[in-house]
C-alpha cells in the first residue's frame, strides 16, 4: 500500500509533509491511507482567516498541526478518520513534545431502534461495522460543512479489492475561534488597583461528516490550546419513518413505538451509541487507570478521622482508587460522582502528582436499556456502560466484533474483558461511548437539526501550572496589565 501512503495533494494550500514518525507498533493490517501531516508552527496574527482580531502570535490551522499539538490522522475503509500520534508541545518544558494519544477512531455506532414488529424489529444497525464509516465519508462542501477558513484534504481508504480508493475532500481542518475566553481574570482587590487579563480561546478542529443511509454523522476532533482533546459527534439526517392511518395524536390507542411527526408518519424510537477507541498515551505507552471517588463525608468534629470542630456537618472528600483489572476499568458514569484519570504513574510533576489525563463526558450519556439476551443487546453488550478499558491488543479495534453483522456476542468488547486482564501500569485503552435516547419530535422532521455529544481529555497534573500562562494577550487589549502577572 506504499502508493496509498503518499502525503495528500493539498494544492498548496499546506506546508511539505513531514516524515511519519517512527513507531514501535507493527503497521495496522488493513491500513492504507492517507497520512497527512505538518508541524506546528506560528505566523503573525492577520494571516489567518478569521482570528485576526485576536492579536499576538496564533496558532495556524495548517495540516493537522498546531504550536501547542500535533497528530496525524489517516482514514479507512471500516473505520473513520483516525487521530494519531497526538501530542502537545510542552512550552514550561523547553517545548518538549509529550504524547497524549496514541490513536482514537471511532469504533462502532449501533443503532437499536424499538419497534418489534416483524418489518422493523431487525433495524438494529452496527454502522461501522456492517457499512464501513471510512468508505461513508461524505464529500464536504465548501463553505458550508466548515468555515471559510478551513483546509479539506483528500481520504484514501482501502477498497474490497484492496486497491486504494480515493475520496476527495473527506476531510476539513479549520481554527476556531468561537467568541470564547480560555482564561481571564479581573483583579480588584490590592495593590495595584482595577485590572483585567482575558486570553481569547482559539481551537483547531478536524472535521469529516459520515452519512449512513439516512443519518449524517458530523465527527469532531478539537484540539484546544490548553491541552484537551474534545470528540464530538453530532447528528442529523432523515428519520427512519414508518407510514401510519393516524393524522391525530387523538386517535392513537396503541403503543406505536414512535412519535407522530406529521400526518401518517411515525419517527420511530431508536438509540444511537457511538463508541470511540482512543489509545491513549499519557507522557507514554504504560499508564493506569484512576477513579477519584467523591465521597459524602459527615462531620465528625474531630481531626484524627478528617472532621474539625466547627458548625459544619458535611463535606465531601475525593478517594483514590487504582483500576487493577478489566473488571475495574467498566464504569458506568451516571452511578456516582467520579473523576476518571488516565496517569502515567512513573511521571509526576515537580511537587509529586502524578502526570494524567482526565475523561470529561459532555453530556449524551444513555445507557442500552435492551435485555441481555436480546440479539442485538448481546452484539452490542458493551453499550451497558460508557466507559471500558482494556490493555492495547492489535486484534481488539471493532467494539461489536470482526464479523458485527452476524456476531453472536462471543468477538466484542465486553467478551475480550471477560478475561479481565490487569490494566494498571501497562499500555490500555479507553473505550468511551457516547450515547443518545433518540425520542423524534415534529422538529425533527423533514430533516433533523443537529444535536451532539460529546466527551473530552483534560491535562490534569500533567503540566506543571496552566500552560496558557504564556499566551499574549490581544494587542488591543483594554487594561491589560502585560507587564503584570507573569504574561511572557
Ligand atoms: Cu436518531
Amino acid at each position: 500500500m506504499e502508493e496509498a501512503r503518499r502525503p495528500l495533494s493539498l494544492a498548496g494550500a499546506l506546508p511539505p509533509p513531514l516524515r511519519r514518525p517512527p513507531s514501535s507498533r507493527p503497521p495496522d493490517l488493513v491500513a492504507a491511507a492517507a497520512v497527512v501531516v505538518e508541524e506546528a508552527r506560528e505566523v503573525e496574527a492577520g494571516t489567518t482567516n478569521g482570528i485576526d482580531q485576536i492579536g499576538g502570535k496564533v496558532s495556524r490551522a495548517h495540516g493537522a498541526g498546531s504550536a501547542d499539538e500535533s497528530f496525524w490522522h489517516e482514514q479507512q475503509g471500516k473505520k473513520t478518520r483516525i487521530i494519531s500520534l497526538a501530542s502537545v508541545n510542552d512550552t514550561d518544558a523547553g517545548g518538549l513534545k509529550r504524547r497524549v494519544l496514541y490513536r482514537g477512531f471511532v469504533s462502532e455506532i449501533f443503532v437499536p431502534y424499538m419497534d418489534p414488529e416483524e418489518e422493523w424489529y431487525f433495524h438494529t444497525f452496527t454502522d461501522a461495522g456492517e457499512y464501513g464509516l471510512g468508505a461513508l465519508a461524505s464529500q464536504l462542501q465548501r463553505g458550508a460543512d466548515c468555515p471559510a477558513n478551513a483546509v479539506y484534504m483528500d481520504g484514501y481508504y482501502a477498497g474490497s479489492d484492496g486497491k486504494p480508493v480515493k475520496a476527495e475532500d473527506v476531510i476539513c481542518l479549520f481554527e476556531r475561534y468561537a467568541g470564547d475566553v480560555a482564561w481571564r481574570h479581573t483583579n480588584g482587590i490590592g495593590l495595584g488597583g482595577l485590572f483585567s487579563e482575558v486570553r481569547p480561546d482559539v481551537t483547531l478542529v478536524v472535521r469529516m461528516v459520515v452519512t449512513v443511509g439516512n443519518y449524517d454523522y458530523t465527527l469532531d476532533s478539537e484540539f484546544k490550546t490548553v491541552g484537551s482533546i474534545k470528540i464530538m459527534v453530532s447528528l442529523s439526517g432523515i428519520l427512519e419513518m414508518k407510514a401510519i392511518n393516524y393524522t391525530h395524536v387523538d386517535q392513537i390507542r396503541e403503543d406505536t413505538h414512535g412519535t407522530l411527526i406529521t400526518e401518517n408518519t411515525i419517527g420511530v424510537y431508536h438509540d444511537h451509541f457511538v463508541t470511540y477507541h482512543l489509545d491513549l498515551d499519557i507522557d507514554g505507552t504504560r499508564n493506569s487507570f484512576i477513579k477519584n471517588n467523591i465521597v459524602p463525608k459527615r462531620n465528625t468534629g474531630v481531626r484524627a478521622t478528617g472532621g474539625a470542630p466547627t458548625p459544619r456537618r458535611s463535606y465531601w472528600t475525593v478517594l483514590y482508587e487504582v483500576a487493577e483489572t478489566e473488571a475495574e476499568g467498566q464504569v458506568n458514569i451516571n452511578s456516582a460522582p467520579a473523576d476518571l484519570l488516565f496517569v502515567n504513574p512513573s511521571k509526576k510533576t515537580k511537587i509529586g502528582n502524578e502526570v494524567g489525563y482526565r475523561l470529561i463526558p459532555t453530556g449524551a450519556t444513555a445507557m442500552s436499556l435492551l435485555a441481555d439476551d436480546d440479539y442485538p443487546e448481546r452484539r452490542a453488550s458493551y453499550t451497558k456502560k460508557q466507559v471500558w478499558v482494556t490493555p492495547y491488543n492489535k486484534s481488539e479495534k471493532w467494539a461489536s466484533g470482526l464479523y458485527a453483522e452476524q456476531s453472536t456476542g462471543d468477538d466484542n468488547l465486553a467478551a475480550w474483558s471477560k478475561r479481565n486482564r490487569s490494566i494498571k501500569d501497562e499500555d490500555i485503552v479507553l473505550w468511551y461511548t457516547v450515547g443518545l435516547h433518540h425520542v423524534p419530535y415534529q422538529e425533527d422532521f423533514p430533516v433533523m437539526p443537529t444535536i451532539s455529544g460529546a466527551l473530552e481529555v483534560r491535562p490534569s497534573n500533567f503540566f506543571e501550572r496552566n500552560p496558557l500562562i504564556r499566551t499574549k494577550p490581544p494587542e488591543n487589549s483594554p487594561n491589560c496589565s502585560c507587564s503584570i502577572g507573569g504574561s511572557a
